[in-house]
């Protein structure tokens, strides 16, 4: 039998959300999502889970480790999406990526210094408007740096706004909606290409029912 067709997801929302959209493609895992199992054997001997780091995903699809994945925008902006097809918005795990600042701060003087660990997006957010800012990369807790001082502001997934406000922090602008995609190795598309297509047809499917259910 040909080696079987892997697609990396991780834990969390994104698994939690992908799961109903993969079990209506026919896609059902026998190995249980919960356990700490990395690879899940689905029911179909063809196809099977990865489930590693989110910032992860893109670099095992790029390689070819993975031949499918389901990453969030915001993960695939940073990773440059080099050897990747998008071919699907899952429309899961969505979020906006925002300009947050301290509520009631003065308008800073001088060149903005903005906390993220979305360097690349925010970059290009400031460069589209040929604002020059500098860029303070964090790998976490983005929201503590105006609070002592490290920068004027941050660039972070919102969703609730829960974050930012248990932190005196509110939403200034949006950068970005951030939603979940299906990604592709390039390769594998050419190689496998009547697989990942039936396989990407049928999410499409799943989707589309789901959408129209709403
Ligand atoms: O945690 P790990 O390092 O393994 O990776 P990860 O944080 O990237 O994974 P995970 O599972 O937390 O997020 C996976 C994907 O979910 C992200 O890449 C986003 O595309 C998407 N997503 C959707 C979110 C959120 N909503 C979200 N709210 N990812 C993170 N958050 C965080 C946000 O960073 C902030 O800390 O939740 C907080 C804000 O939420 P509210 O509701 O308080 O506004
Ligand atoms: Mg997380």
């Amino acid at each position: 039998m040909a080696a079987p067709l892997t697609l990396a997801l991780s834990k969390g929302r994104i698994l939690d959300e992908t799961l109903p959209l993969l079990v209506a493609a026919g896609i059902r895992p026998v190995d249980d999502p919960a356990s700490r199992k990395l690879i899940l054997r689905t029911e179909r001997d063809d196809v099977r889970l990865l489930v590693i780091r989110a910032s992860d995903v893109p670099t095992f699809v790029e390689h070819g480790a993975a031949d499918l994945g389901v990453a969030g925008k915001d993960v695939l902006l940073e990773h440059g999406g080099a050897g990747l097809y998008e071919p699907l918005d899952l429309g899961i795990a969505r979020c906006r990526l925002m300009v947050a600042a301290p509520v009631g701060a003065a308008e800073p003087t001088g060149r903005l210094r903005i906390a993220t660990k979305y360097v690349a997006a925010t970059r290009r957010h400031y460069a589209a408007r040929g604002e020059q800012v500098e860029i303070i990369k964090l790998y976490g807790s983005m929201e503590l740096a105006p609070l002592v001082g490290l920068a004027d502001r941050i660039v972070d997934l919102v969703d609730t706004g829960n974050t930012l406000r248990a932190n005196g922090l509110a939403p200034i602008e949006e950068v970005c909606a951030i939603s979940s995609r299906l990604v592709v190795n390039k390769a594998a598309m050419k190689l496998n290409h009547d697989r990942v297509k039936a396989l990407v047809a049928r999410l499409t499917e799943a989707v589309a029912a789901r959408d129209a259910a709403a």
